[in-house]
């Protein structure tokens, strides 16, 4: 389906899921696609448990460069058009980002659930407490230890196998919303992916937008064909 304007009622209810499409406008590579590479790794190379087991140098230095690449860059259009529509809807919207980093935050929106975690934090493997963490760790004697209990210290990042942030928090707002926009996600990761099944399984509105079809993309009522600068400005 082509550009419709999307119109809401007061009454409705928002829930927003983006993907790494959100933050490609801003400088950001996406995971999947041309640039989805690192040195060659995919993305299931670097981000699993296996991955940390067998090179945390490795897995350090990934999170490392995109903590660098993410300080480097602004939030774009599309962050500040959701955080506008945030502040006249209120409670009646909700925002939910697999993107770790914090462009959303820094574009103006108050609450955002970070559902595979956030960049610009770190936790020790066991005392499990996330904390605020901008440092880059490069090296072998680099790799950061708990001062606490001196384990490991890993990013607050949900790697493939890793059950997302929260997930309880995410499907209450999912079930009493009225309309599902899924903006710059290639709707190949679960459980996100499957949020569009959900909500149309209720009936609702579920528009996607973003320059090229998701996987998902038969699940939704609308698809909008378009970059997320382009088209979120332009709706409501
Ligand atoms: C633009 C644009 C512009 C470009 N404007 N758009 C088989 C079947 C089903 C599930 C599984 C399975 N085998 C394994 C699983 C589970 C697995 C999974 O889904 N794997 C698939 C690959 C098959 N999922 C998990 O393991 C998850 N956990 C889990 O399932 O736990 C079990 C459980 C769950 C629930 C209940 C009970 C149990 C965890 C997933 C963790 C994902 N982690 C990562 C990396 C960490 C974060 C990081 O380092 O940043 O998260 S993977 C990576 O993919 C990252 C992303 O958040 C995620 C999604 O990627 P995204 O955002 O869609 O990016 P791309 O690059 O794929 O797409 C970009 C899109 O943007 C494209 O479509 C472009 O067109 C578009 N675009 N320019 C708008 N200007
Ligand atoms: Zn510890």
């Amino acid at each position: 389906m082509k550009h419709s304007m999307m119109k809401l009622a007061s009454s409705d209810r928002l829930f927003v899921l983006t993907g790494a499409g959100i933050s490609a406008e801003s400088g950001l590579a996406t995971f999947r696609g041309s640039g989805g590479l690192w040195n060659g790794h995919r993305v299931e190379e670097v981000a699993t448990l296996e991955a940390w087991d067998a090179d945390p140098e490795l897995v350090w230095r990934f999170y490392s460069m995109r903590r660098r690449d993410a300080l480097a860059v602004e939030p774009n259009a599309a962050h500040i058009a959701l955080a506008r529509i945030e502040e006249k809807l209120g409670d009646r919207f909700y925002l939910c980002t697999q993107n770790v980093d914090d462009l959303h935050e820094r574009g103006g929106s108050r609450r955002v659930h970070h559902m595979h975690g956030s960049l610009f934090q770190s936790r020790c493997v066991r005392c499990d407490k996330p904390f605020a963490d901008q440092s880059f760790y490069e090296t072998a004697a680099a790799l950061p230890m708990c001062n606490n209990c001196g384990a490991p210290v890993r990013p607050h990042i949900v790697w493939f196998g890793e059950i997302p942030l929260d997930l309880d928090s995410i499907y209450a707002p999912l079930d009493r919303a009225t309309v599902l926009l899924v903006v710059g996600t290639s709707g190949s990761v679960y459980p996100a992916a499957g949020f569009v099944h959900i909500a149309r399984q209720r009936g609702i509105r579920t528009v996607y937008i973003g320059p090229e079809e998701p996987a998902n993309a038969e699940a939704f009522s609308e698809v909008i064909l378009g970059t997320a600068t382009e088209v979120l400005p332009t709706l409501f």
